[in-house]
């Protein structure tokens, strides 16, 4: 079975690769061992874009739009129809709660292949008729045609989600893709190769080559010449050796990136709809979701009845495994990563932090002891300066500030070296479009947070990203628009 020993999915196939190296897939809700991975050397990677170069002149090149469509919305129900298997790899790969998953991950995995499916079939094209000097005139018209290869470079926080938002429209505009899942998720890309090879879609148009970043699968992949375009989500740092790679062969880009999203909540809101806001968007996925909130400033007059309210709403939180059915948050996705984690915890400490509530490690019972669990933290009392206030910490915490007026919040919430979103509680709708044009972000959410329509454009300012992806913002990226002239 697939999920036990994860193999590279090239033209097609499933294969172990030649270099002979394997790696362990550990549980983050126990560390027990769930799978074996295969490591992809150069050559795997390089067999890969060989597949993927071939298909591109194969049937899938010759497909019509309408049935290049016609088989992504297969891809699609596929995911759907085998449910329950992706639901079981993603949450036992992350640990995440199967509400969650069931809610969230799986059915995005589909509808990010419905959406692009279905959006190819109406892009309009643009046509300008012109005057020419012998007055016969010309007709200039554009088409788009797909970029080639394209690397996707997926994390490990939302896998298949992630991983098939880029998949979705590098497909429906007629690429081929080689994939590089984060090593900590392997096992929904893996599964998806089956869902590929029912639904019809021809060999090489989706491969999959498993690894680490550097020195492994992930640097090789950017480094192959045969790679027309990379599309990464991950660290703000891994994008720039991934851009530095990418420059050779002057390949294009297009980045999601880190974030240290602001949250502002003004005393006009609506209180409990920022406060059920908030809970999700400090400590949905236990905080490791690029858009969630790790700095909210509350205005000084409703401060301390936010923070008792946040703080009673952490206490909640039910930490459990997957399968504990009222648990609403795992662990981190590592031992590592809670490593990392845990050290932010111990700063905010050092730095005097007042410790609203967590701070720690939670008492986890038997097994589940051995996992990389974390409480759920609030911190209050550090300056603007901090290193809490101002790195990336993706665990589930948060800072809450006061703020006194609204120019003020809007200079605190930009000083940053990120723009990914923002989110914005208030009761004042010209004060919600003022400060949301305020601020030096890629997304602002108004009185919500987390709330997609998969048509609008996606991602970051700043160090968060470059480009958008989402509706025809994503034929951007995956299609190089041609300009015919046509003498008449
Ligand atoms: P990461 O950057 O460590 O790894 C992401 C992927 O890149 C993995 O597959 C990894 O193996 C690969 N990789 C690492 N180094 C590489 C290299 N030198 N060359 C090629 N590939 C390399 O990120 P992560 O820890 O998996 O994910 C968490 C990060 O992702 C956070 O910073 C988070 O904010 C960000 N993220 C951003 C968005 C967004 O939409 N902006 C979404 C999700 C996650
Ligand atoms: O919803 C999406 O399309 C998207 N890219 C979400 C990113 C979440 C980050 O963790």
């Amino acid at each position: 079975m697939a999920e036990a020993d994860v193999r590279h999915f090239i033209d097609g196939d499933f294969t172990a690769g030649a270099t002979g190296r394997t790696f362990e897939n550990r549980s983050p809700v126990d560390g027990s061992l769930i799978s074996t991975v295969h490591e992809g050397g150069r050559e795997e990677v390089a067999a890969a874009v060989a597949a993927a170069r071939a298909a591109l002149a194969g049937p899938w090149g010759r497909m019509s739009v309408p049935e290049r469509a016609e088989v992504l919305h297969r891809v699609a129900d596929g995911i759907m129809a085998r449910f329950d298997d992706f639901l079981a790899a993603e949450c036992l790969d992350t640990g995440k709660p199967r509400s969650l998953a069931s809610h969230i991950d799986i059915p995005r995995g589909a509808a990010n292949f419905k959406i692009f499916a279905d959006l190819i079939k109406n892009v309009p094209t643009e046509a300008f008729q012109m005057p020419t000097p012998d007055g016969t005139g010309a007709l200039n018209y554009a088409v788009r045609v797909p970029k080639g290869v394209v690397a996707v470079i997926s994390p490990w926080n939302l896998p298949l989600l992630l991983m098939t938002w880029k998949v979705g429209p590098a497909l429906a505009c007629g690429n081929t893709v080689v994939v590089k899942p984060s090593e900590e998720t392997p096992t929904t890309t893996a599964l998806l190769g089956e869902v590929m090879n029912a639904a019809g879609v021809p060999k090489g148009v989706y491969n999959v080559v498993h690894g680490f970043g550097p020195d492994s699968a992930g640097q090789f992949l950017t480094q192959d010449a045969g790679v027309d375009a990379i599309t990464f989500t991950g660290e703000t740092r891994t994008g720039e050796a991934i851009m530095a790679a990418a420059a050779t062969g002057v390949r294009d880009v297009s980045f999601e990136l880190g974030g240290k999203n602001p949250a502002i909540v003004f005393a006009d809101c609506d209180m409990d709809a920022a406060i059920e806001g908030t809970m999700r968007s400090a400590f949905a996925n236990c905080g490791q979701v690029c858009l969630g909130t790790e700095r909210i400033y509350v205005e000084q007059s409703i401060f301390d009845a936010f923070v008792a309210r946040l703080k009673e709403g952490a206490e909640a939180l039910r930490l459990g495994p997957p399968e504990d059915e009222a648990a609403n948050m795992g662990p981190l996705i590592s031992k590592e990563h809670q490593d990392k984690v845990l050290s932010y915890y111990r700063k905010a400490a050092d730095e005097g932090a007042n410790v609203v509530t967590g701070g720690g490690v939670p008492d986890m019972a038997g097994d589940l002891a051995g996992g990389a669990w974390v409480e759920p933290t609030i911190w209050t009392g550090l300056p603007d300066a901090s290193p809490i206030l101002r790195e990336e910490i993706f665990g589930p915490c948060c800072h809450i500030s006061p703020f006194s007026d609204e120019g003020e919040v809007i200079g605190r919430a930009n000083d940053t070296p990120y723009g990914l979103c923002a989110s914005v509680w208030t009761g004042d709708m010209a004060r919600g479009h003022r400060v949301s044009q305020a601020l030096d972000v890629g997304i602002v959410w108004v009185n919500s947070w987390f709330l997609r329509d998969l048509r609008t454009p996606f991602g970051g300012a700043k160090q968060s990203g470059i480009g958008r992806e989402g509706g025809v913002h994503s034929l951007e990226f995956y299609t190089e628009l041609k300009n015919i002239c046509v003498k008449l």
